[in-house]
């Protein structure tokens, strides 16, 4: 449902897909409790969807799941593809959302996920070409920080990760930042990208990036989560951003308003009510439409459709 207002904030961009939702335990070959946060990647054609399980137990790994259309017909791989390491302290209470992206330099995609461990969460790096099986690059940045994408690309002769990395001094308001490298291995220090904004913003308490942001001749065109604190608890909802092309530390536009907060009653409900978390964005250079992939309420996964020159056209329009 669209909320019309005068500066069209919360013009209706996303459209649900009527399977949503379109993966849930029950999908699962095993015993699970949730199913949520995919990341998403184009292989072999077809949609592989790297989906984060809570298991019975209360700790995460991640599953690939693939379809010939990205919404039906899914065959759910029988075993993770990353799981807890119990002899590695980043990762021994496991590992969270997965975000894809290909990188054809390397020819190699590169997943981004959350290791889990005694010290807090850290952003880990793995790369896998067939996703059968990964190679462990391991924790490359030290806890707490998370929420991490990679550009497809080098830009001025780096790759570039946005990451959220949480500061001693305001451990209340996480924000992007981002980092870069020659190697994927070293990282430069963090550079200051996005933060929320304050008081009664619907992206107040919290930002951190979703997918993997796309390339586009405006720039690149990220989406993010932002949070607000609630007497009732958070509320997860979307934001569209574009980060200059040559300088991708810089914010050019920004939505004022979410283009997507839980209305569905699969995101209003589940483990964590009121959440519509994305974390894959696939783009279909045909037909120009973009495939958003989130977790809903913590508990299942969904798919949102929109227009890719809508979507830019739309967020060209804030300074
Ligand atoms: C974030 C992450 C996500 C989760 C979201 C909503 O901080 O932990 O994995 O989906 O909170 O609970």
């Amino acid at each position: 449902m669209a909320l019309p207002t005068s500066d069209g904030a919360f013009r209706d961009l996303f459209h649900r897909d009527s399977a949503n939702p379109i993966l849930t335990p029950d999908d699962w070959p095993y015993p699970v409790n949730t199913v949520f946060n995919p990341g998403a990647a184009h292989h072999a054609g077809e949609t592989v969807l790297l989906c984060r399980i809570e298991d019975r137990r209360g700790m995460s790994h991640l599953t690939v799941a693939r379809s010939p259309d990205g919404i039906h017909g899914w065959r759910v791989d029988p075993k993770p593809l990353l799981a807890e390491d119990p002899g590695d302290a980043t990762s021994m209470w496991g590992v969270e959302d997965g975000r894809i992206t290909y990188v054809p330099e390397l020819e190699t995609y590169v997943i981004a996920y959350t290791a889990y461990g005694p010290s807090g969460p850290c952003v880990a790096l793995a790369t896998t070409e067939d996703f059968l099986s990964v190679q462990k690059l391991g924790a490359v940045m030290p806890p707490e920080d998370k929420d991490a994408a990679l550009l497809p690309r080098r830009v001025n002769g780096e790759f570039v990760l946005y990451h959220r990395p949480v500061s001693t001094r305001d451990t209340t308001r996480p924000a992007v930042w981002l980092s870069r490298s020659r190697d994927l291995r070293h990282w430069t220090a963090p550079e200051p990208v996005l933060a929320g904004r304050q008081g009664p913003w619907w992206d107040a308490v919290r930002v951190g990036i979703g997918p993997a942001p796309i390339e586009t001749s405006h720039g690149w065109l990220g989406v993010y989560h932002g949070v607000k604190q609630m007497p009732a608890g958070p509320i997860y909802r979307v934001g569209l951003v574009m980060f200059d092309l040559e300088e991708p530390a810089r914010v050019i536009r920004r939505t004022p308003g979410w283009v997507m907060g839980p209305e569905a009653d699969y995101e209003t409900r589940g483990d964590v009510p009121n959440v519509v978390f994305p974390t894959g964005m696939l783009h279909d250079a045909e037909t120009g439409s973009l495939r958003l992939y989130y977790g809903a309420g913590d508990s299942v996964i969904a798919m949102a459709t929109a227009d890719l020159a809508e979507v830019v056209d739309h967020l060209m329009q804030y300074g």
